[in-house]
């Protein structure tokens, strides 16, 4: 059957998603099973009010009927196609395409686009890669499978050749290292199960807004990390007492607001956090090769931390002997807020999200189970609250064992007898004490979003 590609575009003053009803039709419209047709991908482009979808079809009339309800709700184009990926990030990208000098060779960045769109991500930008988890798609063990991990890139993917890759350890220590690959699986492996939770996670939950890429809640994952713990790394290479901290080098780099040359993804770390914090070099996710978009063939976890601290890709450790001040470290990742304080973003906070059921979901009023995760980069979660319909907060049981690092599975069975909209809100509290606030506290580039999750489903 011939191959087309659909672009959908619709007015933002009458976006079906604004109704939940109405998005989720739209979209299970395009999800049902049909004779003459076959669905192969779609993405939302999040923020642009449009879809771009992949269809193979037996000819272009059944395609328009299919399309008629997409028609009804904006506009509606139709392309012949010769292979998909190509269409899918033209149509889905304003950004123009960049291309990066002096870089070395990249993943093909439609094939990244295509591979993501397949396994199910929320695609918010082609150029670079960056893609969230579905919150009802959070449902599942105790880690996401790879190919749901999100995916937050600030450049584009670097594609770097495995036998040839070194890690460089150098600067303000005794013994310079440069290690290959298969030196770092020699070395003792040590295994983690650790959340990663972007810093600007539920962005999109700030009033007033906030510039930045523009997350809902599926920028959290959690994953098994396998490598070698960055502390002996750190004991091989036999720091001077003039070190202070410890940066982090991506093999990734391009273009930011207000530099005129190229940088990289650089974080640093204490030198006391970078051997304190169970900090992994990690060479495999899941019990895989760690994949290309993940940091391929090796990055760094900080279990606990926002994410930004794991960089990916790497290539490169300094021990310095002053505070670091690159663009990522001392520009962004910080907290602003109104009355002109400024704070690094370090730890995660204390979290929880309700994956089941989702936003705006219908379902029969009577029996109801609640669930989700939660997870704290301070401390272990105590407890998890669940309030229905303005009702009490109920405590939630935690489910499985608990990691020291990774999110914890929750659960409420309850019911609701009346019909109509119901408010499901969660707040969890951890061995720390920390309890998730009304209300985040509004810095200007919409960090650490930690209020109480709160989602309204329809009961009949
Ligand atoms: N080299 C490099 N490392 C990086 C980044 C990046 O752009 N380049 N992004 C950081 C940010 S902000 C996040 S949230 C996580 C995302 O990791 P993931 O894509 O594996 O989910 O990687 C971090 N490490
Ligand atoms: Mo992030």
């Amino acid at each position: 059957m011939p191959l087309f590609v659909v672009r959908h575009g619709h007015d933002p003053a009458n976006c079906p998603a604004a109704d939940p009803g109405a998005g989720a039709e739209l979209l299970n419209h395009l999800g049902a099973r049909r004779d003459g047709l076959r669905v192969h991908g779609e993405a939302v482009v999040r923020g642009q009010h449009a879809m771009v979808a992949i269809v193979e079809a037996t000819d272009e009339d059944r395609l328009q009927e299919f399309l008629a309800p997409f028609a009804a709700a904006g506009d509606v184009e139709v392309l012949a196609a010769s292979t998909c990926a190509g269409v899918i990030v033209r149509g889905g990208c304003v950004a123009p395409r960049v291309r990066v000098n002096g870089a070395g060779p990249l993943i093909e960045p439609e094939q990244a686009c295509q591979d993501a769109i397949d396994a199910g991500l929320v695609l918010h930008r082609a150029h670079p890669l960056n893609c969230q988890t579905e919150l009802g798609g959070l449902i599942g063990g105790v880690v996401m499978p790879n190919a749901r991990f999100y995916v937050r890139n600030h450049f584009h993917i670097p594609r770097l050749d495995a036998s040839a890759w070194r890690l460089v350890v150098r600067g303000h220590i005794r013994r310079p290292l440069s290690l290959t690959l298969s030196e770092l699986r020699s070395m003792r492996s040590h295994t983690v199960v650790a959340t990663l939770e972007c810093a600007g996670n539920g962005r999109t939950r700030f009033l007033p807004l906030t510039a930045g890429e523009q997350w809902r809640l599926g920028a959290v994952s959690t994953a098994e990390w396998t490598g070698v713990p960055l502390a002996e790394v750190l004991e091989r290479c036999r720091p001077r007492t003039s070190a202070r901290e410890v940066v982090f080098r991506g093999g990734d780099s391009g273009h930011v607001p207000g530099r005129r040359e190229q940088i990289r993804y650089e974080r640093s770390l204490s030198l006391e956090d970078a051997v304190d914090s169970d900090a992994l070099l990690a060479y495999a996710m899941n019990g895989e090769p760690l994949p290309a978009h993940h940091g391929h063939p090796l990055r760094l976890i900080v279990p606990g931390w926002f994410a930004m601290a794991s960089v990916k890709w790497l290539a490169d450790i300094e021990l310095i002997d002053r505070e670091f001040e690159g663009h990522f470290q001392t520009e962004t990742y910080v907290y602003e807020y109104p009355d002109g304080a400024r704070e690094p973003v370090s730890r995660q906070n204390v979290r929880s999200v309700i994956t089941e059921p989702t936003a705006g979901e219908r379902r029969g009023r009577g029996p109801l189970t609640i669930r989700g995760v939660a997870w704290s980069g301070e401390a272990p979660i105590r407890k998890v609250e669940v309030s229905a319909g303005g009702g009490p907060w109920i405590e939630a049981s935690l489910i499985g064992e608990p990691t020291r690092h990774g999110w914890r599975w929750w659960e409420v069975l309850t019911r609701i007898d009346h019909v109509g909209a119901v408010t499901l809100r969660v707040r969890a509290t951890d061995d720390a004490g920390r309890t998730q606030p009304e209300n985040a506290r509004w810095n200007r580039m919409g960090y650490g979003n930690d209020a109480i999750h709160e989602i309204v489903v329809h009961l009949r």
